[in-house]
């Protein structure tokens, strides 16, 4: 029983074992994927955008929404609109699973975001974007990495 427990726990705390990128090492994959001035937002507005969303932690799952729906992974994408969490409606605009995008690696969701600012709201889409990166001065979050 209680070496039980203990399995348990390691799988919890593994589980919740969350991948922080750095400023620098997210800015780098973003740029390589074509990022930089994807749709007219340079590159300070996504390293932001994902900032404030989530930390840089790839891994982090949103509150539940008054709709029921929550957001996933690095840049926080919605389960209303854009990914399945098998608990509710979805459009399931990006055609993914949420748990695709609460994993370490970050193609898909860049992908996600991608076909999300692609909307006629840009990146308006993401809350923390409206409030704390847009019409800011965004070159801190590009200073000092090597791009
Ligand atoms: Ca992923």
């Amino acid at each position: 029983m209680k070496a039980l427990v203990l399995t348990l726990l390691f799988l919890f705390i593994a589980a919740n074992e969350a991948k922080i990128y750095t400023k620098c090492q997210l800015a780098s994959i973003l740029k390589r994927s074509g990022m930089d001035g994807y749709y007219g937002y340079s590159l300070g507005n996504w390293i932001c955008m994902a900032y404030y969303q989530s930390r840089y932690n790839s891994r982090a799952v949103g509150p539940r929404n008054s709709n029921g729906s929550r957001e996933y992974g690095i840049f926080q994408i919605n389960s209303r609109w854009w990914c399945n969490n098998y608990q509710g409606r979805t459009a399931n605009g990006c055609n993914k699973a949420c748990s695709a995008f609460t994993n370490d690696d970050i193609t898909d969701d860049i992908v996600c975001a991608k076909r999300i600012v692609r909307d006629p709201n840009g990146m308006n889409a993401w809350f923390a974007w409206k409030k704390y990166c847009k019409g800011t001065n965004l070159s801190k979050w590009t200073s000092g990495c090597r791009l």
